[in-house]
């Protein structure tokens, strides 16, 4: 079948033209990989409590691909699932391409599905044979569109059961989980199941997600987080270019990242703005709220004293969670929340719900609730997430830092002390990163981690995360192979329950690329220092197009010395 160019725009058109370049060590399929096993692996943290729970799981090796004849290697043929699960990423279209391309080489007749909606797919069985037809409208675009995603959690015996009998009736040999840490978390406890009920089943993982904080020693980046933070940067650039012309706003730009920030630190790299705020480095130095807004007010005043009343400010997603006094209010109100869920549901009114729920947490917390704006309270008080995540691409944090602001200006105006004009402008840039059109690195990036996801079903390993590594490098160089899931595993608190977890890689405080941060944030709070990255290139130099993260550069060059 021809690929449509109808309802389609040129960039598509030429972007399905592109040709990602595969790790060499992938290029000749499964049959000429040799398997080399590491040392067994253990957790990340709470080994004992891990252990406990993946008793088949935990503590297989590390493997890693080597060239060379694979003895085990046989023409069967398998019928492999894949499912896009939690946030969309851009480069999802891609690992499934490479995985439909890596279980072809391997045998024509092999079978890829995709399940549909995300997890909850998998327990309505309802899905899509994915065949070229059908895969070439997708290649090297963005968005998860092709089979869609969702963020069911699966944890109950019954649900374990339904997977046990659909897999059983429609002759599944292995399932492909793409997604983050609460995704591959799902992953983990299927492997586990699958083993303990001896079916014969691969599971097998891709990190995704744009946030960047699935990552560890061996996953040196999730896919998605090249292309975002290079669609963030060029809203944030174009921004700081604006500011600069008309001297006259202070722009607040809240920048997606739930639970880490590293999409901020980035962007901030990429743009150099006057202020990022980092939230593990505000964690650490346990600031309060009013903290975080006197530091923000001291540059705004700062710079007003020399006539520059304007200027831009990144905000992570998740800082709320990362102020102890707000992190410790969210947990209350996550138990409280769950305690009484009943009683909430049949409250309406936001006072009377925040009222309610005030007297159902410590006094000094009920406080803190009563003296934040009801926008924001009102926020706080959402339904979590299936995995119960604090939704907090919903909560309006830039509103609320520029309301302290403001207060906290008038304040100092009224002592004297400031004399400058305030007038902010508030952003969110979230939705608009994730289903972009990949960039080269994640279009061969994510094709790859397909491609050697079939290497590892094929080879029939369950209960690993697809791991490619040497990013930095050119793409033929990169080194290909699996981690075990059991070994990113930790137990977190969720829903008043504690529950195992892929550990979430915040930003490194002691990392070169925090610590390269600190050493230009006070001439980018003074000065106009803005770099303008403009859009992301596909075509034309190398110098543009093929560029990695300023993060990935910077650890890397951590490692050469
Ligand atoms: P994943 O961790 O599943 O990749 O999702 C991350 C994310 O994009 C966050 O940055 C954001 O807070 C969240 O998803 C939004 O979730 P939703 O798509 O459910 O609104």
């Amino acid at each position: 079948m021809a690929q449509k160019t109808a309802n389609v725009s040129e960039l598509q058109v030429e972007r399905w033209k592109f040709k990602p370049i595969l790790p060499d060590i992938l290029k000749n399929g499964a049959a000429s990989i040799k398997l080399v096993k590491g040392k067994t692996t253990k957790s990340v943290a709470n080994q004992y409590k891990v252990k406990e729970i993946f008793k088949n799981t935990y503590g297989l090796p590390e493997i890693t691909f080597k060239k060379g004849v694979n003895t085990a290697f046989t023409k069967k043929t398998i019928k492999v699932a894949v499912v896009l699960s939690g946030g969309q990423a851009p480069g999802g279209h891609n690992v499934i391409a490479g995985l439909f391309d890596g279980l072809k080489k391997a045998n024509k007749k092999n079978v890829l599905i995709g399940y549909l909606g995300g997890p909850s797919g998998i327990l309505e069985n309802k899905f899509k044979v994915i065949s070229e037809d059908v895969l070439q409208e997708y290649r090297n675009t963005g968005g998860f569109d092709i089979i869609q995603s969702g963020r069911t959690k699966i944890e109950t015996p019954e649900q374990f059961e339904l997977i046990k009998k659909i897999f059983l009736l429609s002759g599944v040999d292995a399932l492909v989980v793409v997604g983050g840490d609460d995704s591959n978390t799902n992953a983990a406890m299927i492997a586990e199941y699958v083993i303990k009920e001896k079916l014969d089943k691969c599971i097998v993982g891709v990190p995704k997600t744009i946030d960047g904080d699935l990552k560890n020693k061996y996953v040196e980046t999730s896919f998605g987080f090249d292309t975002a933070t290079k669609i963030y940067s060029e809203l944030v650039g174009n921004i700081c270019r604006d500011v600069n012309s008309s001297r006259k706003y202070w722009h607040f730009v809240r920048l997606m990242g739930r639970s880490a920030s590293h999409i901020t630190l980035e962007v901030g790299f990429k743009t150099q703005p006057n202020i990022a705020l980092i939230g593990e480095e505000i964690l650490s130095k346990n600031m309060t709220l009013a903290k975080v807004i006197e530091n923000i007010t001291d540059v705004i005043v700062k710079r007003s004293q020399t006539g520059k009343n304007f200027g831009v400010v990144l905000v992570p997603e998740g800082l709320i969670e990362f102020i102890p006094e707000m992190k410790e209010l969210i947990s209350s109100l996550n138990d409280a929340l769950t305690e009484n869920a009943e009683a909430v549901a049949n409250v309406h009114s936001v006072e009377e719900k925040k009222d309610f729920i005030c007297g159902k947490i410590p006094n000094k917390l009920a406080d803190l609730m009563k003296s934040l704006p009801t926008g924001i309270a009102s926020q706080l008080m959402l339904d979590r997430d299936p995995h119960g995540n604090v939704q907090v691409s919903l909560i309006e944090t830039e509103k609320l830092l520029v309301e302290m602001a403001r207060k906290k200006l008038s304040e100092l105006r009224k002592e004297d002390k400031y004399k400058g004009k305030f007038s902010p402008i508030t952003h969110f840039f979230g939705y608009e990163g994730r289903c972009g059109i990949p960039s080269n690195f994640d279009a061969n990036y994510t094709y790859a981690l397909g491609y050697n996801a079939a290497a590892l079903v094929i080879n029939g390993l369950t209960g690993y995360l697809s791991s490619i590594r040497n990013l930095i490098k050119p793409p033929k160089q990169w080194e290909c192979g699996g981690i075990p899931l059991t070994m990113m595993m930790t137990i977190e608190r969720r829903y008043g329950k504690d529950k195992p977890v892929i550990q979430k890689a915040l930003v490194d405080l002691g990392g070169s690329p925090f610590k390269e941060f600190v050493k230009n944030r006070d001439k980018w709070a003074a000065g106009e220092s803005y770099i303008f990255p403009g859009p992301i290139q596909y075509f034309g130099s190398a110098n543009v197009t093929d560029i990695t993260t300023r993060t990935l550069q910077y650890e890397h060059s951590k490692k050469k010395k």
